[in-house]
């Protein structure tokens, strides 16, 4: 059985029940300074869903939602790096890896109570405190924030994109928030778990959902914890781990997200009276790299880009397209990205239509509609592709995804991830992952309060 509460259980007929149901899911994960991303298969806090979640709270409980930022940067690094989970006491045991596995504290930066991992996660951050502030969250606490989110961009900057070319790379794939997406199956296929020494570990995530097939095979753990164990033998110093971890990817979902926040900040900046300068370098240097190094123009999309087998990676995942998000695309690559969006492989047909862009090209040998980023529809991808269409001016197809993100969890439930087809027979299930996601609570909560 998922984890899904049932007073946030669909149908939810109207708008202001759909509206109290996910008010419903976020109380519920409420931890008392930050909110978890679902009742039990993720006990603690996420880095880029309590971005998401602030935006769903500032719309009715502002104060939690500055709580939720702050309790997130608590745990910043001395480095800059925001981790990608803060652990919360009450969880420990109930989620793997936990921080006896990560023991961050090998890292001079780390805080001294170690209760983070040792990885991070896209960087929502800027344009979410954006967001707050337009919101009516208190303006000197999000000032205080942005010096914050710039020492993390300083990080990112410094410590991985060692080629200045204005685009940072990831060294694991539970750093792009799409975990599980086909575009980490060749650099995870140079790592070949039957010759490594795995340190021993038990999974816990398999027992909360209701199919083992909607998450990772156990294969892919293990390659996961493998990087973990680099990084955390190279004491996680990222010069020393840049020269042996065997993943490092540069993706242009998780660039496209640090240029969007990269422009809030010059915006932010700007707004308080401190110097918007360095912003501004980031958000060209972004700019360019995203559209003259990851453009792939026979495909009108962005590709990865493997750093250590120095190859392209073809892209059939969604994140191939989130730079709309950004200022980068010309007219012409933002009219590519618009095609392919409405092509039969992300919005599928009249007969057979899909419902709010699936994670991945319905027509990849690897898609698969049930198995977590491989297929299904997130809430997240598409919120942000829905502000990519509204800000170079595709307002029918931003009002028709809106309808469809909506519909989607009318239908379904606050579920992580759904089916994207429309036409489902009535015996088959829609909502998949864990029930009561925070995430998409919060995101419905933000598109429907003006
Ligand atoms: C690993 C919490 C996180 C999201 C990620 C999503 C999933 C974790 C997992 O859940 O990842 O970080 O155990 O699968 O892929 O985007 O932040 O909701």
């Amino acid at each position: 059985m998922t984890d899904d509460g049932d007073a946030a259980a669909p149908p939810h007929r109207t708008p202001s029940q759909l509206l109290e149901a996910a008010r419903v899911v976020l109380d519920a994960n409420w931890l008392g300074a930050s909110t978890k991303p679902s009742p039990t298969l993720y006990p603690h806090q996420w880095n880029w869903d309590s971005g998401f979640i602030a935006l769903g709270l500032a719309t009715y409980r502002p104060e939690r939602a500055l709580r939720e930022m702050q309790t997130l940067f608590d745990a910043q690094w001395l480095n800059g790096m925001v981790p990608h989970i803060v652990f919360n006491e009450a969880g420990l045991g109930k989620y793997f890896p936990g921080p006896d596995f990560w023991q961050v504290t090998r890292s001079p930066h780390a805080p001294v109570h170690g209760l983070t991992s040792g990885i991070t996660q896209p960087a929502v951050h800027g344009f979410v405190l954006q967001m707050l502030l337009a919101r009516g969250v208190n303006a000197d606490a999000i000032r205080a924030l942005v010096t914050q989110v710039m020492a993390l961009h300083r990080y990112l900057y410094r410590e991985r994109d060692p080629d200045a070319q204005g685009l940072v790379y990831i060294r694991h794939p539970w750093e792009s928030g799409n975990d599980n997406a086909p575009t980490w199956d060749g650099p995870l296929g140079r790592i070949d778990p039957s010759v490594l020494v795995i340190p021993p570990y038990t999974r816990q995530d398999l027992r909360h959902v209701d199919d083992p097939r909607e998450r990772p095979s156990d294969r892919d753990y293990d390659r996961y914890v493998h990087l973990v164990d680099v990084a955390r033998s190279a004491g996680y110093d990222e010069a020393r781990t840049r020269e042996t971890i065997p993943f490092q990817v540069i993706d242009p979902a998780f660039n496209a997200v640090l240029a969007w926040s990269s422009e809030a900040l010059v915006e932010l900046c700007t707004h308080f009276g401190m110097d918007a300068g360095e912003p501004r370098e980031w958000v060209a240097a972004a700019h360019r790299g995203l559209e003259t190094t990851l453009w792939n123009e026979s495909l009108g999309r962005y590709d990865a880009i493997d750093r250590v087998a120095g190859e392209r990676i073809p892209m059939v995942a969604i994140s191939s397209l989130i730079p709309l998000v950004t200022g980068a695309p010309s007219p012409a690559h933002t009219q590519r990205i618009v095609d392919t969006l409405r092509s039969p492989d992300f919005s599928g047909t009249a007969s057979d239509p899909l419902r709010a862009y699936p994670s991945c090209a319905r027509s990849a040998p690897t898609y698969d509609p049930q198995l977590y980023w491989r297929g299904p529809t997130w809430m997240n991808t598409s919120w942000m592709l829905w502000h990519g269409l509204r800000r170079h001016g595709h307002s029918a197809e931003a009002a028709r995804l809106f309808d469809e993100m909506i519909d989607m969890v009318q239908v379904h439930g606050f579920h992580e991830y759904f089916h994207p087809s429309v036409n489902l027979p009535a015996s088959q299930r829609g909502g998949f992952g864990t029930g009561g996601f925070s995430w998409t609570a919060a995101l419905l909560l933000d598109l429907l309060t003006p």
